[in-house]
């Protein structure tokens, strides 16, 4: 941890000169069919304490580590049992009357060894099958910066996981997505969830969010019609993770309030470009609650170390064929190659006056409490430092419930956490089978626990003592129940009068209002983002009056100019009026874009493609290589075929990645190097022009030095002129190139740079070839 009072420079950051953004980087993790283990050289000595030494450094540290060490089981140099201990001479052959007749019952192996492998699948997620998921720890900072009202976060709560700087409080984090079944590729364009269980001393806290800040509905009695919207159709199930299809476009159409939700999931925010690269939000109002019990209203906010990235569609359908574990891989990846990911939690606190102030309801899951009105106020950090060991028995059966909450942490009456704190519960009977899933390793806190729950399928604890029951005599009436003053859980005494009713709230009936901020916040660019994902997913409605429905009805309410770009590319004729309801306020915030939140100013983690075959200049390789893993990126030798390619000057280097088993799509910038005989080898391959084409049509980072420029200028990448003719460093639309091969030092700093920038959207989209 190269910060050791616990206080990030994030939060240094946004104390000092109040950016609301994460540190480093930005992006880039990584792909490929095959783990990229090997490249850990390349990652930067300071990020690299964690991972593999996590378990052996941290241990003692790390509480819920300790507890998992005693379930580890590893068979290395051990002999193969049943699972009843019993020594086994022969796995391969079952036990049978003659070496050619039939098998015998008797044979216990062969039994055992079939209903396990019967029994060993488990109904899957009904929503948020598809995930991925890594431990780590979370720290609170020493003296976090919350604004002109409070001085500290302990007058506002009592959880000591969030203000003691003291401690390091195990985690473990899943990202998922949404729709698609465990199967399903990683790159589909959906919210994903990000699911954090802390494990604290005083109980498990489960915040379990969503990477968009907002959803869809607003009661959670709609939240089964939803799902059966949107999951595959029930007569040809199909499309699989998808909302490209009519019945989730005919329920969207119908519920207004669904518009500000469909206007983040039309953008990038639901193709991020990796898991660690992407914010999350517990959407939920919640509450803090004191010493003394008094509460605030409360929005957590996941910031991340590494910017906020997104992939463009293009590039996340074709990932999805290459390599769908195309997120689970990068997680696993960099954080195997020494990185360790990190997430600013942020808090927004505000009171029921201030909520009353709002022109909208805090209880109302499909808005924001914008940063201009509350601002969100870094309060420690969570680190994610180690990978499972076993994916079925920690990422599988990981169960998250957002009714766990500790002491000092409340919840609200927005209706859809209401509905969630009977939902979680309940799904984990059916995917467990048993009330008893609290007790399995990944799930079990590391803070004690004695009650009378002592029965049911697979119980694990041995619970001594005759009376399970309270109150008792027999056992002294223990386990005994603790008052607030020693820990005791106490719900928030909010205060509550009515009458029973079925109905929608009147504070709950503005719709379109940040619809319409989140469409004015976007860059151009982004914009367009939208209009081409609503055109590929209203595109892919049979039904016109469903098309008709979302421009009139919806985004017509959102923006006048946005509908008619949207009807334009389905068909529908584009509204000439703006719709009765849209908002009229222009109101905008640049920290709603993925674009103008970007630090830009690191490229750790980046991963980068170095295109060579033989003869290329092994000055222009090594220089640029050097450079780039010197500044944290991750770079790989890409060529037609594997093996070794040899230089002009004899020496070699070994191709990390063929054509065959890569693309351009996996990577986050390309570099060629010069060398003549390198660079006509690559004219000659259609690969290596499709690659820099599809860079460039993906606006990613491209970077030629000497020789190489001539693979440039043979895609004649628009708006890039001709390098020959120019001296020097020559950097545009985040195409540097360095006809001379001569200046390397002032063109790495270009390329690393452009690297930063991430995309480059001023690029006209539509003339490359790829
Ligand atoms: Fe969930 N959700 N959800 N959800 N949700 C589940 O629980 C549900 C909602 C979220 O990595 C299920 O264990 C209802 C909002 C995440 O294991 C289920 C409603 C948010 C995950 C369920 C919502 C989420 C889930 C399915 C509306 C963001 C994955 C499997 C009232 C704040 C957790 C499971 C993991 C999973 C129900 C809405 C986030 C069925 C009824 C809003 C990240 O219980």
């Amino acid at each position: 941890d190269s910060n050791p009072d616990g206080r990030g420079d994030q939060q240094q950051r946004a104390t000092d000169g109040g950016s609301d953004e994460p540190d480093v980087i930005d992006d880039q993790s990584d792909d490929e069919a095959t783990s990229d283990a090997d490249e850990s050289q390349s990652a930067p000595e300071s990020s690299r304490a964690g991972t593999s030494d996590a378990r052996e450094g941290e241990t003692d540290e790390n509480s819920k580590q300790e507890q998992l060490e005693e379930v580890r089981e590893n068979p290395e140099g051990e002999t193969l049992t049943t699972d009843h201990g019993v020594t086994v001479s022969d796995t391969d052959n079952s036990l049978k009357a003659s070496e050619r007749g039939p098998t015998i019952m008797e044979d216990f192996h062969f039994r055992e060894k079939m209903t396990q492998f019967d029994h060993e699948s488990i109904p899957e997620r009904v929503v948020h099958a598809r995930g991925s998921g890594v431990h780590g720890y979370f720290q609170p900072y020493e003296d976090p910066d919350l604004g002109d009202e409070y001085d500290d976060l302990k007058e506002l709560t009592k959880a000591n996981v969030l203000t003691d700087s003291d401690q390091k409080t195990p985690v473990f984090t899943r990202f998922s997505t949404v729709v698609g079944s465990r199967g399903s590729p990683d790159t589909v364009r959906d919210v994903r969830g990000f699911a954090t269980k802390f494990y604290t001393e005083e109980g498990n806290w489960d915040l379990v969010g969503n990477n968009i800040p907002v959803f869809f509905i607003q009661d959670a009695m709609e939240f089964p019609d939803l799902v059966h919207a949107i999951k595959p159709e029930p007569d040809d199930a199909t499309p699989q993770a998808s909302a490209a299809h009519d019945t989730f476009w005919d329920f969207a159409s119908l519920k207004p309030e669904i518009t500000h939700m469909i206007m983040w999931v039309l953008s990038g925010r639901a193709l991020p470009r990796a898991y660690r690269m992407m914010q999350g939000f517990g959407v939920h109002t919640f509450r803090l609650v004191n010493e003394e019990g008094d509460a605030k209203f409360v929005k957590f906010h996941w910031t991340p170390k590494y910017d906020t990235s997104q992939l463009v569609w293009d590039e996340t359908q074709k990932i999805a064929g290459k390599n769908p574990d195309f997120n689970r891989m990068d997680l696993y990846d960099v954080i195997e190659e020494g990185y360790e990911p990190e997430f600013e939690l942020g808090v927004q606190i505000f009171d029921e006056e201030d909520a009353a102030g709002f022109d909208f309801d805090v209880l109302d899951p499909t808005k924001i409490v914008p940063e201009s009105e509350v601002p969100v106020q870094p309060i420690g950090k969570m680190v994610l430092n180690e990978t499972p060991d076993n994916f079925f028995a920690e990422v599988e059966q990981v169960a998250f419930h957002p009714g766990n909450v500790v002491p000092g942490i409340d919840f609200t009456n927005d209706p859809l956490l209401q509905g969630r704190l009977f939902s979680y519960q309940d799904t984990q009977l059916n995917r467990f089978g048993s009330a008893n899933w609290d007790e399995i390793p990944i799930n079990r806190p590391v803070a004690e626990r004695h009650n009378n729950q002592r029965a049911g399928f697979m119980r694990q604890e041995i619970n001594e003592g005759k009376a399970s029951y309270k109150p008792n005599s027999i056992g002294d009436d223990y386990p005994e129940e603790a008052p607030e003053e020693e820990g005791g859980y106490e719900h928030y005494a909010e205060k509550i009068e009515g009458k029973k009713i079925r109905n929608r709230s009147e504070s709950f009936q503005n719709h379109f209002s940040q619809a319409r901020l989140f469409w004015n916040s976007m860059t151009e660019p982004e914009k367009q983002n939208i209009v081409d994902a609503a055109h590929f997913e209203l595109g892919k409605v049979d039904r016109t009056e469903i098309r008709e429905r979302m421009v009139y009805d919806m985004f017509n309410n959102v923006d006048h100019e946005f509908a008619k770009r949207v009807a334009e590319g389905i068909g529908v004729e584009p509204p000439e009026e703006p719709g009765d309801q849209m908002p009229t306020h222009d109101r905008e915030d640049s920290r709603l874009s993925i674009e103008q939140r970007r630090d830009a100013d690191s490229i750790e983690t980046r991963k980068i493609a170095v295109l060579v075959d033989d003869g290329y200049d092994s000055d222009h390789l090594e220089t640029i290589r050097s450079t780039l893993q010197d500044e944290g990126a991750r770079v790989k030798i890409v060529s037609k075929l594997l093996g070794d390619k040899e230089a002009e000057n004899g020496s070699t280097v070994e191709a990390d990645k063929s054509h065959v088993t890569t693309e351009s799509v996996l990577f986050d910038a390309v570099y060629i190097p010069g060398g003549q005989d390198n660079v006509d080898a690559l004219l000659e391959q259609g690969e290596a022009k499709h690659f820099v084409a599809e860079m460039f049509k993906h606006k990613k980072p491209i970077a030629a030095a000497g020789e190489g420029t001539e693979l440039l200028e043979s895609v004649e990448l628009p708006g890039v002129d001709e390098a020959n003719d120019q001296e020097g460093v020559i950097s545009e639309q985040g195409v540097v190139m360095d006809p001379d091969g001569e200046d390397l030092e002032s063109f790495a700093e270009e390329f690393v740079d452009a690297i930063a920038q991430h995309r480059h959207w001023e690029r006209e989209p539509t003339e490359v070839p790829a």
